[in-house]
């Protein structure tokens, strides 16, 4: 039988965590054959309703969930995970500087890189979804000197998905043919989604959508802005999609991308594509033997480079900011 693996979630009594948790018991993200014990962490006010959740997750009967254990201390979270999902964050409230948003997040996400540092199982792979996804995700892979900075990836996996969706609509060809989709720099309405290289059953996909005016001015505005469009919808942030996305990331680090796609991860920036190391930016990437390589060797045209630079500059600016604050 094969050994149970530890997953920790943070933010574990939010709308995301909701949807999150019940896909890792159903064996989605790990597959079929791979128990989980599952490690929740909340704030000590939300305890509570974390406990309803796992009330709620023993009622599933799910065959995979081998345990759950709820907690307000990050050393215990973290303790012997190999799957870290960092959903938990300070949301900006009314009245709340950017400052103060930077300030708050900053802590959470010092607090628990070492708390990763020092507990976590030595394989362990980190997902960064809470908000600001790409510098909470730096700020933690700064506190944790002791884990490999590859291990510290953020979320850009729905924006990702989000844009295979538009393509969907405009073209009416299946999602599975929509195929190397690519997402540059932040999770903000800065990201570049970009169709360069992504094909439609398998022919270039600016040809099969033949129209540049669509491309520029709705697919690109109409991915970056979709966070918005939910909330205007529904009243509430993207969390079914969000939990989704979290599930399609860690199930492909883990299993590998499809032979001939790609997916796109905001990972630490080993410099390709011009981008300065060490930040976590949004590249497409492959995943196999549970490791993620950046496609190298695509070419980027001028006017894909200057929206990769303006998202990689506001991530820059994230980095100054959060190290003004004393944080990373
Ligand atoms: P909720 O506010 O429903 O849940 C967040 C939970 O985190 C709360 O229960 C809160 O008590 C908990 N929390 C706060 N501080 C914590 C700490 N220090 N330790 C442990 N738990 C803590 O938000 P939800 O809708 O679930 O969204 C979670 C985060 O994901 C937000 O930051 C949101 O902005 C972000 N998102 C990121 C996306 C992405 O693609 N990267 C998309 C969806 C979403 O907007």
């Amino acid at each position: 039988s094969v050994s149970p693996v530890t997953v920790t979630v943070t933010g574990a009594s939010g709308q995301i965590a909701y949807g999150l948790l019940f896909r890792i018991a159903a064996g989605d993200m790990l597959g079929p054959d791979v128990p989980v014990r599952l490690r929740l962490l909340e704030i000590p006010s939300a305890v509570s309703s974390a406990e309803g959740v796992a009330m709620e997750l023993e009622d599933g009967a799910f065959p995979l969930l081998d345990s759950i254990d709820i907690t307000d201390n990050p050393d215990v979270a973290f303790s012997g995970a190999n799957v870290g999902m960092l959903v938990g964050a300070r949301p900006r409230s009314k009245g709340m500087e950017r400052a103060d948003l930077l300030s708050a997040n900053g802590a959470i996400f010092t607090a628990h890189g070492k708390a990763i540092n020092n507990n976590a199982a030595s394989d362990v792979k980190l997902l960064v979804v809470g908000n600001p996804a790409n510098t909470n995700a730096l700020i933690a892979m700064n506190n944790a000197p002791d884990v490999p900075n590859v291990r510290f990836t953020a979320l850009t996996r729905l924006d990702h998905n989000r844009a295979i969706a538009q393509v969907v609509k405009k073209t009416g060809a299946a999602a599975a043919s929509v195929r190397r989709v690519s997402i540059w720099g932040n999770h903000s309405a800065s990201q570049y989604p970009d169709l360069s290289h992504a094909t439609v059953e398998g022919k270039p996909a600016l040809d099969v959508i033949n129209d540049r005016e669509w491309v520029e001015n709705d697919f690109i505005p109409t991915v970056q802005v979709r966070g918005t469009a939910i909330i205007a919808a529904r009243g509430s942030s993207s969390a079914a999609s969000a939990a989704s996305a979290s599930i399609d990331h860690v199930r492909d680090w883990v299993g590998g991308t499809a032979e001939g796609d790609w997916v796109s991860m905001a990972v630490p920036s080993d410099g390709s594509y011009g981008v300065p190391e060490g930040l976590i930016s949004s590249f497409p990437v492959t995943c196999a033997g549970g490791e993620y390589s950046i496609v190298q060797g695509l070419s980027i045209d001028e006017f894909s480079r200057a929206r990769i630079d303006i998202s990689v500059n506001e991530l820059e600016q994230e980095r100054n900011a959060v190290r003004e604050l004393g944080f990373a």
